[in-house]
């Protein structure tokens, strides 16, 4: 062979295999790796800690404008790599099973971006999650058929439980059998469970956690301007004792998600939740004129959002999260 054609050949390898990385890359973008939960951790198939930041949409009921792809994108471009899809359960909340379309549509657009989807029924109203418990087995036998085997779908079975409930007698049960029902199609899938007081009592479950399934995480919630130290020793006693947690809803302002601003409060949850590696996903996109709502109030644009169009608790929670 002629240097020449050594040379010629030796170029084409190259190009080949730059292509092909090129392409192994994209195709690693379009598709968010499996998620398992190891110890107290979020893990991908490696066993390397996942670390879930997203934003939630407002009730799908209110603001379906929002759940569209090219809404979702402008919040990957600023670091985003979960979206929450937040379905109220309860009639007075705007329940409507003709919305699961909305979420089909939510999932799918998540999806086409590479990004992970929690599927969230959102029980708020109705305190106790067997309250609606008849609609959430609907619910989920309709999600977890469709999406067994997605890897990217998460789902979270009791938004905030609160009112006179207890994990033992109420909460616990309720996750089990939604966990035995979710089973029957999705093997894998993380479920995330509500835990008791607006998911805020993970230490309570931390001492007596579902035993014998996999892949099971907790939710915590917190409001920065209502909820302090006392809050973050929760966390840090749950984290201790090694239950797997998810933010699954924060905002920086006060737990009515209206209020003040507490930027101080703010960056100390930030700090310890970047410390455990634990997953944030803020609520919520929605311009209603309240200050968790992260896009401002006088943007009316429901896709290609910017920075400059975000709420000061928007603008801070993508530069800290
Ligand atoms: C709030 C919305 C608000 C709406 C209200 C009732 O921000 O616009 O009117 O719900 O549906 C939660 C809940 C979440 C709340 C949020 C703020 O999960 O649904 O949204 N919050 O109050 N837990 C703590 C705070």
């Amino acid at each position: 062979m002629k240097k020449k054609h050594i040379v010629l050949l030796a170029c084409a390898a190259a190009l080949f295999a730059i292509g092909f990385a090129w392409g192994g890359k994209t195709c690693l973008a379009a598709k968010p790796s499996a998620l398992k939960v190891k110890e107290n951790k979020i893990v991908n198939a490696s066993d390397k800690t996942v670390v879930l930041k997203g934003v939630s949409t407002h009730g799908i009921a209110w603001y379906p404008d929002y759940v569209n792809k090219q809404c979702f994108k402008s919040f990957k471009k600023m670091g985003a790599n979960t979206i929450r899809l937040a379905f109220y359960s309860d009639d007075s909340a705007g329940y409507d099973k003709a919305l699961y379309s909305k979420v089909d549509e939510g999932v799918k657009a998540a999806t086409d971006l590479g990004m992970y989807v929690i599927i969230d029924w959102h029980i708020l109203s109705d305190g106790n999650p067997n309250t609606n418990e008849k609609k959430a087995k609907e619910f989920f036998t309709y999600f977890a058929k469709k999406y067994a085997g997605q890897t990217n779908v998460l789902y979270e079975i009791c938004n905030e439980p609160n009112g006179d409930v207890t994990w033992e007698r109420d909460i616990k049960p309720y996750a089990e059998k939604m966990i035995k029902l979710i089973r029957k199609y999705d093997k894998d899938g993380i479920i995330i469970v509500g835990t008791p007081t607006w998911s805020q009592d993970v230490d309570v479950v931390a001492d007596d956690p579902i035993e014998k399934q996999k892949n099971i995480a907790y939710a915590f919630h917190f409001y920065a301007a209502t909820h302090k130290e006392p809050l973050r020793e929760k966390l840090k006693k749950a984290n201790e004792k090694g239950l797997p947690v998810i933010v699954t809803e924060f905002s920086i302002c006060d737990a009515s998600g209206n209020g003040n601003i507490d930027k101080k409060e703010a960056k100390k949850w930030m700090k310890l939740l970047k410390k455990y590696k634990i997953g944030r996903v803020a609520w919520n996109i929605s311009n209603k004129n309240e200050t968790s709502a992260l896009i401002k109030a006088s943007c009316k644009k429901t896709e290609k959002i910017s920075k400059k169009n975000l709420s000061k608790s928007g603008k801070w929670i993508v530069g800290n999260w």
